[in-house]
């Protein structure tokens, strides 16, 4: 409403050019034009009065000074009124042409409006346009990805089209395979059966054999008895031979007693010679007539040379060949099996006569044993054998002592007959250690046993030790033994 201050100016500007220059009036405003058409004032007296006429005929209502002239002024009053109705008119007039204006204005306003209203669409065609474009190229856009995946899509289609060619390849190999590998099926299955020909010609050919193996064992065994009969009478005659050998020894006794008659006869004239004489055991030194205990010679049957023994002449008789003496353990008798065979020691002194000795000497005859012991309080004992000896080292000198009697012990400390000789190097006993390697020397171990006069000899101990010198029936483990002797004489002395 900014407008109405200007229209009533130019109301003003209006009345006062109507005034003045009469007849028509065009006003501008915008595009539109207004013309006035003004009605002609005739008769006006003087020029000068007229405009303060008008301008007082406003004031209509106050009276009139000049009242006294009255009829003279009735034109003109007239006049005045003619004028104040055209001055209503226009003022009317001008309020409609207002009220025109006013709504010119106002269709003005709603022009502008709708011009606001344009320019918005205008931007938003505008944005639209673009948009429009935009998914324009985005669908250009698209339309390129779709035309990628359809090729894509016709490659796969492609390798799928040579897959399925592979495939079928593959299938022709496989069936042409499968056929191949019953062909061989069949060849496998004749080959199977001639195998099994084969293994039943086997089979036969095989019992044949077991046949022919059986009656050869039968033949095998028929001959095994012949040998065991041939051997036994080997066995006989070899015993027939040692009978026969008694008897020699037997002989050879009587001429040597003989002998021994003829040089007692022949003594005044001159003295005896030992060195001629060939004594077996030290029993026969004693008949000899020879009393006094020493080393003397003994020359054993089917032995080359003669062997340097101690004999007791004065024990129990006398008469006693030693095979075996302790007195203060300087011997050391941890020894090998060879050493055991062939005996260590000096005779006069501690010593092993040696185990192939020992069997000679013992098988020739009977022979007794006697074991003699003393402990280091000087306490003695003795255990007496009636039947002793053992036998040779294919037998590995097993031994058999019998009918024990004495007085170290009641019980024999010796093993049962026929345990082996053990020494640390041979080990022969029933037991899964190694007696002769815990006992420290050579005995008659079984499992290990209650005797072992080889072993250490302990002098200065309390206590003696597993591996002490041992003869447990006399005084149990603990008694510490200072000698031991074994000696053998014939059962009939
Ligand atoms: C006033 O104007 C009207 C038209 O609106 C007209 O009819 C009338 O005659 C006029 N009066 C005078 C006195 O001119
Ligand atoms: C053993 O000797 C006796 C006679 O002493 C004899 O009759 C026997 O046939 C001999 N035996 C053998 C197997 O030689
Ligand atoms: C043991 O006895 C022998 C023979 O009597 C003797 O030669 C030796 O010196 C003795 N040794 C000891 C250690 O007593
Ligand atoms: C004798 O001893 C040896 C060695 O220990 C053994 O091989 C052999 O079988 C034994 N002999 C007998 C008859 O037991
Ligand atoms: C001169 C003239 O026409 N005057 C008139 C003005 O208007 C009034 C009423 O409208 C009339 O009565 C006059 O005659």
């Amino acid at each position: 409403m900014g407008h109405l201050p200007t229209v009533h100016y130019l109301l003003l500007s209006v009345v006062f050019t109507m005034a003045t220059e009469r007849q028509q009036y065009q006003v501008q405003h915008g595009r539109c034009s207004y013309t006035f058409l003004l009605p002609e004032v005739e008769h006006c007296g003087t020029g000068t009065e007229g405009p303060f006429k008008v301008s007082n005929s406003l004031q209509r209502d106050t009276p009139s000074h000049a009242e006294p002239s009255n009829v003279p002024f009735t034109w003109q009053e007239g006049k005045l009124e003619a004028l104040e109705n055209l001055t209503e008119n226009n003022t009317q007039w001008l309020q409609k042409l207002e009220n025109y204006i006013q709504e010119n204005v106002r269709s003005e306003l709603e022009e502008m409006h709708q011009k606001a209203i344009h320019s918005q669409t205008a931007t938003m065609l505008e944005i639209s346009s673009s948009l429009l474009s935009h998914s324009m190229v985005q669908s250009q856009k698209l339309t390129d990805v779709e035309m990628q995946v359809l090729s894509q899509t016709r490659r796969l289609e492609e390798q799928l089209q040579e897959y399925l060619h592979t495939t079928s390849r593959l299938e022709k190999h496989v069936l042409r395979q499968a056929s191949e590998s019953a062909q061989l099926k069949e060849k496998n299955r004749l080959l199977e059966q001639r195998f099994a020909e084969m293994e039943v010609r086997h089979q036969k050919e095989l019992n044949a054999l077991q046949q022919e193996k059986r009656s050869l064992q039968d033949l095998l065994e028929w001959q095994g008895r012949l040998v065991s009969t041939l051997e036994e009478g080997l066995v006989l005659s070899s015993h027939n031979s040692t009978q026969l050998q008694r008897q020699q020894a037997d002989l050879t006794d009587s001429v040597q007693q003989l002998m021994a008659t003829v040089t007692h006869c022949n003594e005044i004239s001159r003295p005896p010679k030992d060195d001629m004489t060939h004594y077996r055991d030290c029993a026969e030194i004693n008949r000899a007539g020879i009393t006094h205990s020493g080393v003397y010679n003994l020359r054993l049957p089917n032995m080359p040379n003669s062997i340097k023994v101690f004999c007791d002449m004065t024990s129990h008789g006398g008469g006693w060949t030693v095979l075996q003496h302790r007195q203060n353990g300087s011997l050391d008798f941890h020894r090998s099996w060879t050493e055991y065979k062939q005996g260590f020691g000096d005779p006069a002194g501690e010593h092993w006569m040696g185990n192939d000795f020992i069997h000679t000497l013992t098988k020739a005859k009977d022979f007794s044993l006697l074991v003699l012991l003393q402990d280091s309080e000087g306490n003695k004992a003795h255990s007496h054998y009636e039947h002793f000896h053992i036998e040779g080292e294919e037998k590995n000198y097993s031994l058999h002592a019998h009918r024990f009697s004495g007085t170290a012990g009641k019980t024999s400390s010796l093993t049962r007959s026929g345990t082996m000789f053990s020494t640390k190097d041979h080990d022969n006993d029933f037991c899964s250690c190694k007696c002769a390697q815990m006992a420290s020397g050579g005995w008659w171990f079984e499992a290990c046993g209650a005797s072992n006069l080889n072993g250490i000899y302990y002098s200065g101990h309390s206590k003696v030790p597993y591996n002490g010198i041992k003869w447990y029936y006399w005084k149990g483990p603990n008694v510490r033994v200072s000698m031991t002797t074994m000696m053998v004489r014939p059962s009939d002395f």
